[in-house]
């Protein structure tokens, strides 16, 4: 789907800023129709943004069920005779729209975009548009929800309280901040219009190749060029699909971005975007870019500031990067969802590179020692009471793909975060998607999924599935702290099965929960020491394995999470605060991560 701009044919408007909204706290919205007329006694609410933080109050953040959105809309008179579009970039998780009390559009998952053509809905003049939300998750959504909890599971056993009333339980460790989250904006398009466009980059020599496919809707004669950031015109093709000749091609490279401009004209429409030329191929156990052995150096990251909450920074993705430059890395991880289509854009101009995630992370009712359904073991996979959830993974998949293919910084997709990869009927709900996701990316990227600490080579999946292994392990935190000793040990019994397969091992998740200004000279848990020492072990164990191409620290900066006993006031295993604010380990990988390079590192 097609990043939405402002073109010599595209009229672009941004709906943000105060909207009126109100909390659905009895269930009565929809019976009384509060997508009918305007809202009686509605608060004021920020568009974008999650909702929970705005206000005051644990009802207000810890909402369970609908909320309703409204604003009034008008179309000038010259729109006529042009496509209008209505876009949200996300809603989380479910959304209902109205406009002027009819229903024009329904969408599930809380992290892509969707839109509704409103062209024959719109009334001279004023109209209301109403969008309701939902932040229900469960065991058919992405991400899971479920009846336990993954981090009360941890808590002291025999917590027999009563709930007194319906509360969201998330299947995974960030808040699920609710609302939208992403801009809503109206576009309009000619009546012959362009409707997609896929770019597939390969280089040759000093020269690079683009193959492009338009497709269009319409009539009308169909051209491609291309330009240099100069804004010379460097090659040209007609038609709506062939290929385009670059000779001396400037390529994209992680840290040193190169942008080319590609402009579509198609009958009277006209549609440009920004675009890199790099090649990712997996060789024996090195991942390469444009044909190098590349080291992944960076993160796993939250969408997650406040009081935003998951809703758009643009501020803070600026920040994130300058900060990421600061400390020398090159990459991060979209854990665990789609992050929104302005960061992508922001990579792709700034050389970060991206592993791309989806919606799916929760997968795993083993979580808090397997008890689920009040304490019933229920295996995940099962087909009656596990997770419902692999015709909307496939879903989210194909709105991914559809979203991001065209970006350089992607480099991988990541198909899940940490499911239940070695459980019976693992292997049959993720091989269709691997082969979905391999089918549907015109680059054919690598494609992995997490791996969560206690699966081995023999026992996870993903050794067979993924083209490259990435595993989350916490020896020295979840397992075995405050002994880092015993802990070495087994990581490096474990790594010397997973490079056995000759594949790249990555390091997607490591860290420990620290709480800025905690101090000792003794490094005990919790302190900024004890997270210097536990990320020096575990990177000389990285240091030794040549097959390890990446070391991705959890977490780029602490977070918001749901309250438990191992949570104090959110996860803190950031290298930042959740301000930013650097803690000891930020300054220990600044020193690090300027000596390792980018590429070769691993001979
Ligand atoms: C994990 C999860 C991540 C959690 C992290 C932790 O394995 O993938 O979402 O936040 O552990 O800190 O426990």
């Amino acid at each position: 789907m097609l990043y939405p701009t402002l073109t010599p044919s595209r009229l672009l408007v941004d709906l943000s800023g105060i909207w009126d909204f109100k909390l659905d706290h009895d269930g009565e919205g929809f019976e009384e129709k509060w997508y009918a007329s305007p809202l009686s006694d509605p608060m004021t609410m920020p568009v974008p943004a999650s909702y929970n933080d705005i206000k005051e109050g644990v009802d207000f953040r810890d909402h369970y069920g609908w909320v309703f959105y409204q604003r009034h809309i008008a179309m000038p008179p010259f729109a006529k005779g042009q496509r209008i579009l209505l876009r949200c970039a996300a809603v989380s998780h479910h959304a209902k729209i109205y406009l002027n009390g009819e229903m024009i559009c329904e969408h599930r998952g809380g992290f892509l975009p969707f839109e509704v053509d409103i062209s024959d809905k719109l009334t001279d003049g004023d109209n209301l548009l109403t969008i309701a939300v939902d932040n229900v998750i469960d065991y058919s959504t992405l991400p899971v929800g479920g009846k336990a909890n993954m981090l009360s599971g941890m808590a002291p056993t025999g917590d027999t309280a009563p709930k007194t009333k319906k509360e969201n339980n998330p299947n995974f460790d960030f808040f699920n901040y609710c609302g939208i989250n992403r801009p809503v904006q109206i576009y309009t398009t000619p009546q012959d219009y362009i409707e997609d466009v896929t770019l597939v980059p390969e280089v040759c020599g000093k020269d690079a190749k683009i193959a492009y496919e338009i497709k269009t809707v319409g009539t009308g004669d169909c051209k491609v060029s291309v330009y240099d950031r100069e804004g010379k015109l460097v090659a040209e093709a007609e038609g709506t699909t062939g290929e385009l000749s670059i000779p001396d091609a400037k390529l994209w490279w992680p840290l040193h971005a190169y942008l080319y401009k590609v402009k579509v004209q198609f009958a009277s429409d006209t549609y440009e975007l920004p675009y890199g030329i790099r090649t990712v191929k997996v060789e024996g156990a090195k991942f390469l870019i444009n044909g190098r052995p590349f080291y992944f150096k960076g993160y796993g990251k939250h969408e997650d500031t406040f009081p935003n909450g998951r809703g758009q920074n643009l501020p803070m993705n600026v920040k994130d990067i300058s900060l990421m430059k600061w400390q020398g890395a090159n990459s991060f991880r979209t854990s665990h969802y789609p992050y929104s289509e302005e960061m992508m854009r922001l990579c792709d101009e700034e050389g970060i590179v991206v592993i791309d995630e989806t919606t799916a992370v929760g997968i795993n009712l083993q979580f808090g020692g397997g008890a689920n359904f009040e304490g019933e073991h229920i295996s995940t996979f099962d087909k009656e009471h596990g997770v419902q959830t692999q015709e909307h993974h496939k879903e989210v998949i194909r709105d991914l793909i559809a979203r991001d293919k065209n970006h350089a910084c992607v480099v991988m997709w990541s198909i899940a975060n940490e499911p239940d990869s070695a459980a019976e009927g693992a292997y049959e709900y993720f091989a269709p998607l691997y082969e979905l996701a391999r089918e549907l990316d015109p680059q054919k990227r690598p494609c992995t999924l997490i791996s969560v600490q206690g699966t081995t080579a023999t026992t996870d999946c993903s050794a067979k599935l993924s083209d490259v292994i990435c595993l989350n392990r916490y020896y020295g935190w979840y397992f075995g702290a405050p002994d880092l000793e015993g802990p070495e040990q087994q990581l490096r019994a474990e790594l010397d099965e997973w490079v056995k397969l000759g594949k790249p091992v990555l390091f997607t998740e490591y860290g420990a929960d620290t709480v800025m200004g905690f101090h000792d000279t003794t490094p005990v848990m919790y302190t900024e020491e004890y997270q210097v020492e536990y990320y020096k072990m575990n990177n000389r164990v990285f240091d030794d394995y040549p097959s390890v191409v990446g070391e991705q620290v959890w977490n780029f900066a602490d977070f918001a999470t749901s309250q438990s006993l191992l949570r104090v006031q959110g996860n803190k295993k950031g290298l930042f605060t959740r301000d930013r604010k650097p803690k000891l380990a930020a300054h220990y990988f600044r020193h690090r991560w300027h000596e390792i390079p980018d590429f070769d590192y691993k001979k």
